[in-house]
């Protein structure tokens, strides 16, 4: 057992609120291990825009601490509650292979950590290595509870690329000058939209764009010549995000932890949830110049939404003490806030490894298809109350028309003590009525509603389309899957056609990840494999979505051997 602490190669410099991080060689992590963590959740004032406020954290840390792993560890992460909210904190793309207790979204897999009380996270990462990321899964707090999670391969297994100089974690988040909690219950409570991020945040940074933020910019010094891996992951509560360095291309290597074939861009895309490694190569000689690297929204929907830039700073560093405040400053050029053409071009490019090494395992033989249709719609007002979601009604979202009703006691539990009466039902209704769901929007736009789980039994082989509707409007929404990995076999524009849209499917080299964008006024087509006994949640990772009720389980029932069931749970597990 050993405990892991930051390296001297890790270094933390502070110019002014300016933070440059970057991790030194990877040797420095050592080998196989079981890695201690404590996440004390504290309450702390942070300044951001000029304004204060006191926000939930851990251990004071706004983003939150770095998560450093290899590939096969086991992490033994005690989180304490020392705040007044419930707390429950999910480690976002790990597969929890029958650690479903450890998984973290409240209500699904455990009850909240309640004001006072801790537990203890064990899990191992078997199989995976790349970044993911924590975050708090209980209402709105991963508005500001959040990390990076560094998974390095194996020691002395190197990259399927050469070897970076440096290692960079770069977190997108969104900065509310009001309590993101206060928003949302509101939101909820009148039935309308919430209020939208104030900023974006690199690292917890806004950077130069936004008034009373220049000194909060995050900085990468560079050196001439060397080639960097950013650790790109969007943290951000409700926003897909465009991202772009000014005269310099990025090489994707991998997507939600996840080897992907290399290519280049010079701009990404990146919605809430994802994760994706990138190279990049700086210029040989020193430039003469500094780069500013940019972030704003890829946006689809009807509602407002927070259409402002995020900026830091690349900047080389010179041997000789130039003027570097003198020198020409370049921005990145960004598709615009709708480009859905960038989007589909840029997710059409991602396709998995898929060498002998890391093969794609694609399913071929499917037990299950599903059809489910996702997007928005409404919900009657209270009696008495004045709404203010469309046509006085208030805002809701469903899966295959059932907007998920949240229970008041964890659904994992109740499955594995053979109580679920009263807490869920098994009938996730798996195809809808058909309708033209990307045509003229039907005049009901009323949702159903309930604790609805589909049922599969152990090794099910799905495949799932997941269709957007234009109810409201048709939009992008990146459905995340808790559990898992899956293919993202095909896509496309307007309604699914089960009879032409599987001749086109890629089952060769298709992407592999946690998190996909389904098409705006389209459909995605994803396959997995149902290996992993528990209660999984699946939900769209814009949030507001999310607090409408975009969201559903699976129940993956235990297989005959003794090695295919769930364990049982640990005793310190939260209760409600
Ligand atoms: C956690 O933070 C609280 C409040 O700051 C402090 O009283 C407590 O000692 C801390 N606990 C640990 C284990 O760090
Ligand atoms: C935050 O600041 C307020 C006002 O100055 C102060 O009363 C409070 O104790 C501070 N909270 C923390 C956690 O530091
Ligand atoms: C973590 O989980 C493993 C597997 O269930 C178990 O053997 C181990 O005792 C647990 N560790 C702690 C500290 O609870
Ligand atoms: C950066 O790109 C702009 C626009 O393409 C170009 O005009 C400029 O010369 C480039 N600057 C450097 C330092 O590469
Ligand atoms: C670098 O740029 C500055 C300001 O534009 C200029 O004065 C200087 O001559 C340039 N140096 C080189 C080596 O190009
Ligand atoms: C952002 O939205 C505001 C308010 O709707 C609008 O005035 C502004 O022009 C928009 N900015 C951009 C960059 O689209
Ligand atoms: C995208 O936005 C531009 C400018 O705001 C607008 O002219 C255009 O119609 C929009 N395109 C789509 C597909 O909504
Ligand atoms: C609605 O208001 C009426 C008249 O004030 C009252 O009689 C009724 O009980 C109210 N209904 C509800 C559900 O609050
Ligand atoms: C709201 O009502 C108007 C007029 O009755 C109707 O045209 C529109 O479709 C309704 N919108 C929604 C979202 O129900
Ligand atoms: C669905 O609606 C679209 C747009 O109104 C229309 O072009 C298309 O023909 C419709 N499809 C079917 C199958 O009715
Ligand atoms: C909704 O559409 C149906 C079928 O097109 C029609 O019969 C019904 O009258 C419409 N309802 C309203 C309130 O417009
Ligand atoms: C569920 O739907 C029923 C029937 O429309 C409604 O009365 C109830 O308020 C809904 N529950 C929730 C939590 O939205
Ligand atoms: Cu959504």
């Amino acid at each position: 057992m050993t405990t892991f602490s930051l390296s001297k190669g890790f270094m933390r410099t502070l110019m002014f609120v300016t933070a440059i991080f970057l991790i030194g060689g990877i040797s420095e992590v050592n080998a196989s291990a079981t890695r201690h963590y404590t996440f004390n959740i504290t309450l702390q004032n942070v300044t951001r825009l000029c304004h204060t406020k006191t926000m939930v954290t851990v251990n004071g840390q706004f983003p939150g601490p770095r998560i450093f792993a290899r590939e096969g560890d086991r992490l033994l992460i005690k989180v304490i509650n020392h705040v007044p909210n419930n707390i429950s904190i999910h480690w976002h793309g790990i597969r929890q292979l029958r650690s479903g207790w450890a998984d973290g979204p409240a209500y699904i897999t455990q009850c909240p950590i309640q004001t006072g009380q801790s537990y203890l996270y064990n899990f191992t990462i078997v199989g995976q290595r790349g970044t993911l990321w924590w975050h708090a899964h209980i209402s709105w707090l991963r508005s500001t509870l959040y990390g990076p999670m560094v998974i390095l391969p194996k020691l002395g297994v190197p990259y399927p690329f050469a070897k970076p100089y440096k290692e960079v974690p770069i977190i997108f988040g969104e900065w509310f000058n009001a309590d993101p909690e206060a928003i949302i219950s509101q939101a909820i409570q009148t039935g309308g939209g919430p209020n939208v991020s104030d900023a974006y945040t690199i690292n917890g940074l806004p950077g130069p764009l936004y008034n009373c933020s220049a000194k909060d910019t995050f900085k990468l010094k560079v050196k001439p010549g060397k080639t960097y891996l950013l650790r790109l992951i969007n943290a951000a509560l409700n926003d897909e995000l465009f991202f772009s360095i000014a005269n310099h291309t990025l090489t994707i290597v991998d997507a939600d932890a996840v080897y992907v074939k290399p290519f280049q861009t010079n701009t990404l895309l990146i919605t809430p949830g994802q994760t994706t490694n990138v190279l990049l190569k700086t210029h040989s000689n020193f430039p003469n110049a500094t780069f500013l690297m940019m972030a704003r929204p890829y946006a689809t929907g009807q509602g407002t939404f927070d259409n402002s830039t995020v900026a830091g700073i690349l900047e080389y560093e010179h041997p000789s003490k130039v003027h570097l405040k003198k020198l020409p400053l370049f921005k990145p050029t960004l598709p615009s806030l709708n480009d859905t053409s960038f989007a589909t071009n840029f997710s059409s490019k991602l396709r998995s490894l898929a060498n002998a090494q890391y093969p794609a395992n694609v399913q071929k033989n499917i037990d299950k298809h599903f059809l489910f249709t996702v997007g928005l719609g409404t919900s009657p007002c209270n009696q008495n109350q004045t709404c203010q979601g469309p046509n006085g009604t208030r805002f809701a979202a469903s899966i295959s028309n059932i907007s998920f009703v949240q229970p008041t006691t964890a659904l994992l539990q109740s499955h594995f003590i053979g109580k679920s009466n009263g807490v869920y039902s098994p009938d996730f209704p798996y195809s809808p009525n058909w309708f033209n769901y990307t045509g003229n929007p039907p005049n009901n736009t009323k949702v159903g509603n309930g604790t609805k789980l589909m049922v599969l039994p152990f090794n099910t082989s799905v495949e799932l389309i997941m269709q957007d509707t234009s109810i409201l409007g048709v939009e992008s929404h990146p459905l995340h899957l808790h559990g898992f990995n899956f293919f993202v076999v095909g896509q496309g524009f307007g309604n699914f056609d089960p009879n032409k849209d599987p001749k086109n499917f890629n089952l060769v080299d298709p992407v592999e990840r946690n998190t996909v964008g389904v098409p705006s006024g389209g459909w995605v087509a994803i396959r997995f494999f149902a290996d992993n006994p528990g209660v999984w949640f699946m939900h769209c990772h814009l949030e507001v979505h999310t607090s409408w009720g975009l969201k559903m389980a699976w129940l993956v029932l235990d297989g005959k051997l003794p090695n295919q069931k769930l364990l049982p749970p640990p005793t310190d597990l939260p209760k409600c």
